[in-house]
C-alpha cells in the first residue's frame, strides 16, 4: 500500500512537472534581445541585462524616479539612447518591444526606432497624435497601426508591441497600454524590416517627427511574441523580476521564467 501511495505521489510529481514544463516552452531561451532598467544613478551608460552585452549610450537624457527604481527624463530636444551595434529584428521576425512611459506633453514622441525609411523597411514606435491626447504606434514606411487609449495624460503607461510569429504586415502587430489590446486602426503595409545600417534608438526623431519628451523606464526588446500573461508579468513586478534573479547567467535566466511563467 505505501509502494502504491509512492507511485502514485511520483507520477502526480511528474504529471505536475511535463504541465509546467510545456505551458513555459513559448519561452525560449535566447528571447531577450536587450533589456534596459534605467536604474543607474549616473553616468551615460544604460546597462543592458539580456545577457548580450548591448549596453545602451545616453546622451542628456537626465537620472530620475521611475516605476521601478530610477529612469530617464527626455528633455524632447536631441536626448536619446542608442544600441551601438545593434540593429534589431529584420524580415517579418516576430519581436516584442515594451516600455513605460511618462509626459504631459502631446507630440509625436519618438519612442523605440530601427530599420532604414524606405517602404516596409523601417520600424518606428512613436506616439500617434489625436487631438490633445497621443496613442501607442508602430508604423513602417507606408504602413501605421495605433491604438485609442490617451498615453500623454501626466500618468506612466505600460506600453506593449507585439508583432506576432507568421505575420507579415504592419496591422498584424498587437498593441497593449496597460494590458489593455488596442484597436487597430491606420493603413495596411506589408513589413521587410532592414538590419543592415540602423542601430536601434530611443528617443531620437526620424525624419520630420519630434524626439521624445518625457520619461522613460524599463525597455526591452524581444525576439518572441510575448504573450499578454508574460507582458503583464513584466508591467506588474518589473523586468528584473520578470526576467530572473541573475540576469547575467542566460540559463538561470531562463529557467527563472520557466518557473516563474
Ligand atoms: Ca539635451
Ligand atoms: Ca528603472
Amino acid at each position: 500500500m505505501k509502494y502504491r501511495c509512492t507511485v502514485w505521489l511520483t507520477t502526480f510529481i511528474f504529471m505536475m512537472s511535463i504541465a509546467g514544463i510545456s505551458h513555459a516552452a513559448a519561452i525560449e531561451a535566447d528571447t531577450v534581445e536587450v533589456a534596459y532598467l534605467l536604474d543607474e544613478n549616473n553616468g551615460n551608460v544604460a546597462k543592458d541585462i539580456s545577457g548580450n552585452d548591448r549596453h545602451g549610450e545616453i546622451t542628456g537624457a537626465k537620472r530620475v524616479e521611475g516605476v521601478f527604481g530610477r529612469a530617464l527624463e527626455y528633455d524632447g530636444v536631441d536626448d536619446n539612447l542608442i544600441v551601438t551595434g545593434y540593429n534589431g529584428i529584420g524580415g517579418t521576425e516576430p519581436r516584442t518591444t515594451v516600455f513605460w512611459f511618462k509626459t504631459t506633453t502631446v507630440r509625436d514622441h519618438s519612442w523605440v526606432k530601427w530599420g532604414i525609411n524606405s517602404p516596409s523597411q523601417k520600424y518606428y514606435i512613436r506616439a500617434h497624435v489625436r487631438g490633445n491626447e497621443c496613442n501607442l504606434r508602430v508604423e513602417v514606411n507606408s504602413g501605421n497601426n495605433f491604438g485609442t487609449d490617451n498615453v500623454c495624460d501626466g500618468e506612466w503607461h505600460h506600453c506593449a508591441v507585439v508583432f506576432p510569429d507568421g505575420s507579415d504586415a504592419v496591422k498584424d502587430h498587437d498593441l497593449y497600454v496597460d494590458g489593455k489590446l488596442q484597436e487597430k486602426e491606420g493603413t495596411e503595409f506589408a513589413m521587410d524590416t532592414s538590419v543592415d545600417t540602423q542601430a536601434v534608438n530611443i528617443g531620437a526623431r526620424l525624419a520630420n517627427h519630434t524626439f521624445m519628451l518625457g520619461t522613460m523606464d524599463e525597455v526591452a526588446i524581444f525576439n518572441v511574441d510575448l504573450s499578454l500573461r508574460e507582458i503583464d508579468a513584466i508591467r506588474n513586478n518589473g523586468l528584473k523580476s520578470a526576467l530572473g534573479v541573475d540576469p547575467q547567467d542566460k540559463l538561470t535566466t531562463r529557467w527563472a521564467m520557466i518557473k516563474k511563467y
